[in-house]
């Protein structure tokens, strides 16, 4: 069809800046990085780039925690670098995502520091202070979503304020029209030098119930979960308000042309997909769909879910799907990496907008980070739950010389242990690699339009065989994915196969053991 959105047509690729690639020495990667790999990526076949925070920060949370909405890092480069890197990508095509961090700030922001200087500061409102509870405490029992209570004590000026995330980082008052007019003059600039859209960092969550209710409690929580499931955010994420707002950014967007919006909301189906907005007050254009990442690795569980979502979109509500991210285990640790071959085709035949992680197209899969290199914020404050994020976030392997071509000196985490044979030199001529691979899931999907915008229809989810047709006109692709290591019979695929997960071709009617084809 037609004159359809680039974010409709496109595959999206997520960069972790700090750990792409280090132009200067320093172990972190930099804009000047990424602009000397962008060759790379135009290669491997995706459209956008989605570039994690690289905006001035403490670096509390690893750029979540923003100092400054209209600036570059120093540790990343400088606007110069900046505006050349939107130059280069747009030159190759390409169209560059910036991370949007409205719900909190730095604690070093300089509204911050001018808000907690004292109740009557023109900015104390920017931000949200609440008195102590009748007993001295928080005044209510919201949890940080890195353990905690959500609330800080200021001694100076004897409030509490209120951070959903770190307490590096306060959330902002979006009901205050002064700083929500500062907001969209920071997405106003960066769209002015020309960026083509803006992932929005826990959109759900940027206004809160007037008069701070108490969240109900989890009856089924236990100390060995995390923290912030002792109680439901019932009152602190997903207001009404939140939806207004998100429809006036979407306004924004929108008198500037082709830009895309994607909201990271974790929430239901049903309250998902109202991030959608309507035909005639739309919101976010992708609502981020992380269900893939969430649930468990199921043929039958999978099946469920894609026909949920897909009967959860609104009529004009486009699809879009991920299996991993800077905050997800990696997927090929999490399914093994056989498995992560049948991830990658699944990812890459659905119907909608597919996001792509940094590293997952090498199958860069369980990593040890060694208890003095841990780096997260949220492992940090609950170490031995398992949620430490720092090995998703290895720099990339580039090539088999000195810290793998990611920098001249020892990078900021370690790298995969396995990167001498898993790095992106190594793999680019291997016919078996995951590398190939995606190169050809990336190149097949280009070429069928049928896999981007034809109909899902499943055809069986059970026995550990997912299979289901895609069709535009005259069109059909069937899609088999073994969920097994055993061979599975599929007497139902017609046609020849157009790719398999593996190499060489199995005995018909049959899949192989971890075997995905397209067959058309
Ligand atoms: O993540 C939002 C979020 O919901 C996280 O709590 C996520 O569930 C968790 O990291 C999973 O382990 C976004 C960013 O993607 C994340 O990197 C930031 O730390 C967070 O917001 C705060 O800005």
């Amino acid at each position: 069809t037609p004159n359809r959105p680039w974010w409709e047509t496109g595959v999206v690729y997520q960069i972790y800046p700090r750990s792409f690639q280090d132009s200067g020495d320093d172990g972190i990667g930099d804009l000047a990085g990424i602009e000397r790999r962008l060759n790379y990526v135009f290669d491997l076949g995706v459209d956008a780039i989605w570039l994690s925070p690289i905006f001035p920060s403490p670096m509390a949370d690893f750029g979540y925690d923003v100092a400054d909405y209209c600036g570059i890092d120093p540790m990343f480069g400088d606007i110069v670098a900046f505006d050349r890197l939107v130059a280069a990508a747009h030159a190759r095509g390409l169209k560059i995502i910036l991370d949007f961090v409205p719900n909190h700030s730095s604690d070093q922001h300089p509204w911050f520091v001018e808000s907690r200087s004292s109740r009557d500061n023109p900015r104390r409102d920017w931000y949200i202070w609440a008195d102590a509870g009748p007993d001295g405490g928080p005044p209510n029992n919201w949890i940080s979503d890195f353990a905690g209570s959500s609330w800080e004590w200021d001694a100076r000026t004897e409030q509490f304020y209120l951070h959903a995330f770190l307490k590096e980082q306060p959330d902002l008052n979006w009901r205050n029209p002064a700083l929500k007019a500062a907001m969209f003059d920071a997405m106003r600039f960066w769209f002015d030098r020309g960026v083509d859209g803006f992932r929005i960092d826990v959109l759900w969550h940027i206004v809160k119930a007037k008069g701070f209710p108490d969240n109900p409690v989890n009856p089924g929580w236990t100390p060995e979960m995390n923290a912030r499931d002792q109680v439901f955010q019932k009152y602190s994420t997903d207001q009404p308000e939140a939806h207004q707002i998100a429809a006036e950014m979407r306004a924004l967007a929108d008198s500037y042309g082709a830009r895309v919006l994607i909201g990271e909301i974790f929430l239901p189906n049903e309250r998902h997909a109202k991030w959608f907005g309507t035909p005639d007050r739309p919101e976010v254009h992708l609502p981020f769909n992380f269900q893939l990442i969430e649930n468990e690795w199921n043929a039958e569980r999978i099946g469920q879910l894609i026909i949920d979502y897909e009967a959860s979109l609104p009529a004009d509500g486009w699809p879009n799907w991920v299996v991993g991210s800077h905050d997800a285990p990696r997927i090929a640790a999490r399914i093994g990496e056989a498995q992560a071959r049948v991830a990658a085709m699944l990812l890459l035949t659905l119907r909608g907008t597919p996001t792509l992680y940094q590293g997952d197209e090498l199958g860069i899969g369980k990593v040890d980070i060694p208890p003095d290199r841990v780096r997260d914020p949220q492992e940090l404050r609950q170490p031995g739950l398992g949620l430490g994020r720092d090995r998703s976030r290895t720099p990339m392997p580039w090539n088999g010389s000195c810290h793998a071509g990611f920098s001249s000196v020892e990078p900021w985490l370690p790298l995969n242990s396995d990167w001498k044979e898993r790095n992106v030199a190594a793999e680019a001529d291997k016919a078996r690699s995951m590398l190939t691979l995606y190169r050809r899931l990336l190149s097949v999907r280009r070429s069928t339009p049928a896999l981007n915008e034809g109909t899902f229809t499943l055809i069986r989810a059970d026995n550990d065989v997912l299979m289901f047709e895609r069709k535009l006109g005259r069109v059909r692709r069937t899609i088999a994915l073994n969920f097994s290591n055993e061979p599975r019979r599929i007497d139902s695929a017609r046609g020849k196969v157009i790719l398999s997960t593996l190499e060489g071709v199995g005995a018909s009617g049959e899949l192989r053991g971890n075997e995905g084809v397209i067959v058309g």
